[in-house]
């Protein structure tokens, strides 16, 4: 059984102090730090804006492509992984989904790695966490979310909740980082 962590955009922007800052979302950083060793594989995305994007109808202006907001949190043991994912590259579409992005296929990768295990985590539960992990269970990954690794942009209060019975709905199982053996 093979497994690989999924570090959803833990950048500056969505971080306090960000642009579009998620509530906590710094507060994951220690916890994705604490259990990156125990997967065979470590993969990373990253939310990477064209300057113009029909993305910034809907969002403020956040991670433009080469910018020090869609950098990794500082905090994050970034030299750990394996596969950099960039998505949200296009000025057409949104990209939430770390299986749209367009530098590498995910799909792929973790069929070339033998991969049957996808834990997600990071940010936004109610965004991209949502999208990648739905995406996941669908293309027939057993599919994790680590509850006290991500953190949501709530929009409307109880966006979190909702995306996590949605995750659940879909066939994801919802655990803590502590039950990760
Ligand atoms: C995200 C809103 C806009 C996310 C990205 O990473 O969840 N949310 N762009
Ligand atoms: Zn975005």
């Amino acid at each position: 059984m093979k497994r690989a962590l999924l570090i959803v955009d833990v950048q500056n922007d969505f971080c306090p102090g960000g642009t579009l800052a998620v509530k906590d979302g710094d507060k994951v950083v220690p916890v994705i730090n604490g259990i990156m060793d125990k997967f065979d594989l470590v993969i990373s995305s990253q939310d990477w804006h064209p300057e113009e994007t029909v993305h910034f109808r809907k969002w403020p202006v956040h991670c433009v492509a080469g910018t020090q907001g869609a950098e990794f949190h500082p905090g994050l043991e970034a030299d750990k992984i394996d596969l950099e994912l960039l998505k949200g590259t296009d000025n057409k579409d949104d990209g939430y989904s770390a299986f749209e992005a367009t530098n590498a296929s995910l799909t792929d990768f973790l069929q070339e790695n033998n991969i049957q295990h996808l834990y997600v985590c990071g940010l936004a539960t109610d965004y991209c966490v949502k999208a990648s992990a739905i995406d996941a269970v669908t293309q027939g990954f057993h599919t994790y979310v680590i509850t006290d690794a991500i953190a949501a942009v709530n929009v409307q209060p109880g966006d979190d909740e909702k995306s996590l019975q949605e995750m659940y709905q879909k066939g994801c199982v919802l655990m803590e980082s502590t039950e990760i053996q």
